[in-house]
């Protein structure tokens, strides 16, 4: 480091962050922490070392400084985003390409040149007069085939405490590897803050990806899809990393699946957000390993997966005592929780939509003083929490945490399941043929009706191929190509399935219970093993109704019938086949080189559907398939 620069830094440091920082022999580290130290111009300067006296440095400041405040339970602390930033915004995001780079129409890009010099603007003096907190973290377990180090520079610390429940610590990997390090880069800032301790400037929302860097930018927002760097930030820097070494980063939660004798089974399930990843991952008999972000790499002829992460920033709305034993558990005992935008009651309670008991007619939320019936700006009733709200933990603190979460040597994937919010195309739960034909009628194939996780307009039907469409940094056609060659050299292929939770009758209700997930994963841990049969039918393979009704009996204490079975399993032809045509136009008219292979398996189910129609009609029990 030059002199002048080691100055600034020996200034603005508290305690012994100065020696913290030289003790990482790495320059571009260096020359990255004093670049941005010099253009935000932060007061001073705290350097996490993940030692318990650091994090408790940074849990002090989220509540000296009002980001976070106490709650009646001991651990439990309270966050706001303002009212207009709860959830990921996708406008403002983007990818940052060089002239004549062209990921396709559903990517959204930035030219690189104007991004970085908008960001630059942005992001001059930002941090004027406050407090810069620079952390280490590891991605996927430390010492690892899967690990990579990330830095992450932040004036929020909030976003810094979140962090530290969220990610594996990284600063003693940061002195391991010194120079050799191939470290992503984070920088956040929250900019100006309103009394409510909320942002000011959202109109100054940026959130933009520099592949070429590895740096991602984030500034004037709070809320952690935006703002926590080693989450859906680094999952762009991880695919484009992944493309170019042949492995995969994953929208995937990654659990335990309990079979006979004792077996453990690990399945991977990606969903888009508000589809119930998290309650799969925490589904009652099975063991968690992660809920949001997986890595994928082959070793030994068998697909390998991690949990990216060690923690859980998950979505409290609808979690209560019976669907969800093991959240309620973690969220209504002591320890140390983060929860957001939920509302809290005047003894320091929490509350939120969907949890058991009364709500009660007032308290505060994300909208600030409120009581049941308040509108907002646009005379939209606002709820007692946002649908988006969330609680921040460490896994440890659930008592269905998987034992191989920090495994370094990662899990053994027996299967891969895809689901999205369908009220009336696929079944609850489906195999398909081989690995081409799951990648591509299901993962590729996905389709979600859109929450409020995101900004903008819900209940809308949008494509969402693997779940990953939002944190995409390689064109669409690349990423399912890379899905496809994946299993190529495999011994031992995953089985793929789908699920889908959210099927409705014709009068609009539900055709599942919650619970009865609970099944469909201990049906397809059967088939992992071989160890019950199924039907064939035009989409996939689908389950036997004895054997359904046998694990409704073990499982849940149910008895399911045959009606239900009936209607929840019939295939519906023209609702598929008119996803065949929108998927096959999206890729047709939106998507940069999409695999020829891709038309190929969807002409062949069509043309397996247009037979079974004119054999058997538009809607067809399985009985039909019977062979
Ligand atoms: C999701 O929306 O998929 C999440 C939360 O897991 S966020 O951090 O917003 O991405
Ligand atoms: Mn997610």
């Amino acid at each position: 480091m030059e002199a002048k620069v080691n100055e600034i830094l020996k200034d603005k440091c508290v305690g012994d962050g100065y020696e913290k920082l030289l003790k990482i022999n790495n320059s571009r580290l260096q020359e990255f922490i004093v670049r941005f130290v010099e253009l935000c111009n932060p007061e001073k300067i705290f350097v996490c070392a993940d030692t318990p006296e650091d994090i408790k440095y940074i849990k002090d400041k989220a509540l000296e400084n009002g980001e976070e405040s106490k709650l009646k339970m001991e651990g439990h602390t309270v966050h706001f985003d303002n009212y207009y930033d709860q959830g990921r915004d996708k406008k403002n995001t983007g990818i940052l390409v060089s002239r004549g780079t062209n990921l396709g129409e559903t990517i959204e890009t930035r030219d690189r040149d104007e991004g970085l010099k908008d960001i630059h603007n942005v992001l001059k003096d930002i941090m004027k007069g406050k407090e810069l907190y620079i952390l280490f973290f590891c991605l996927g377990p430390a010492n690892s085939i899967f690990s990579i180090p990330a830095v992450q520079l932040t004036d929020s610390s909030y976003v810094a405490h979140s962090e530290t429940l969220l990610y594996r610590p990284g600063y003693a990997e940061f002195v391991r590897q010194a120079s050799k390090a191939r470290f992503f880069k984070f920088v956040h800032s929250q900019g100006e803050l309103d009394g409510r301790k909320t942002c000011k400037n959202l109109d100054k929302r940026r959130i933009f990806i520099d592949i070429a860097e590895d740096i991602v930018y984030s500034t004037n927002t709070q809320y952690g899809g935006n703002t926590i760097g080693l989450k859906k930030l680094a999952m762009r820097l991880a695919i484009n990393r992944g493309s170019e070494e042949g492995w995969l980063t994953e929208h995937m939660l990654v659990m335990g699946v309990h079979g006979p004798k004792n077996r453990v089974t690990y399945f991977l399930g990606a969903f888009p957000s508000l589809c119930g990843k998290t309650s799969t991952a925490m589904l009652d008999g099975e063991t968690i390993v992660g809920d949001d972000i997986a890595y994928l790499k082959k070793k030994d002829g068998q697909v390998r997966a991690v949990n990216v992460e060690k923690g859980m920033f998950g979505i409290i709305m609808g979690v209560n005592s019976k669907d969800d034993p093991s959240q309620w558990k973690a969220l209504n005992n002591p320890g140390e929780i983060i929860f957001s935008n939920i509302l809290v009651t005047e003894d320091k309670g929490v509350h939120w939509i969907g949890k058991d008991g009364e709500m009660p007619p007032k308290g505060y939320n994300h909208s600030g003083e409120w009581s049941t019936g308040k509108k907002d700006k646009e005379g939209k009733e606002i709820k007692c929490s946002h649908p988006n709200a969330r609680f921040t933990l460490s896994l440890t603190t659930l008592d269905n945490l998987d034992p191989k979460l920090s495994d370094p040597e990662g899990v053994i994937v027996g299967g891969m399941v895809y689901g999205g919010r369908d009220s009336d195309t696929c079944v609850p739960v489906e195999e398909a043929y081989d690995w081409q034909h799951g990648i591509i009628t299901k993962g590729a194939s996905l389709e979600s009706e859109t929450t409020a996780a995101t900004l903008g307009k819900e209940g809308v039907r949008a494509f969402n191929p693997m779940s990953n469409l939002d944190f995409l940094s390689i064109p669409v056609g690349r990423y399912i190509n890379n899905n496809l060659n994946f299993a190529r050299d495999l011994k031992k292929t995953p089985l793929i399935f789908s699920v889908n939770y959210f099927l409705k009758s014709k009068d609009g209700n539900f055709l599942n219970e919650k619970t009865d997930k609970r099944v469909w994963y201990k049906w397809m841990e059967l088939r992992a093993h071989n160890e019950v049969e199924a039907i064939k039918t035009p989409t996939g393979l689908i389950p036997k109704y004895p054997d359904l009704k046998r694990l409704f009996k073990e499982v849940l204490k149910k008895d399911y019938s045959m009606e239900d079975y009936d209607i929840q399993f019939m295939l519906r032809v023209p609702e598929n086949l008119a996803k065949i045509e929108r998927i096959k136009e999206i890729y047709q008219t939106k998507v940069n080189d999409t695999p020829e292979i891709l038309f190929e398996i969807l002409e062949e189910q069509k043309e397996r559907l247009i037979q079974a129609k004119s054999k058997y009609g538009d809607y067809i029990t399985p009985d039909k398939f019977l062979s």
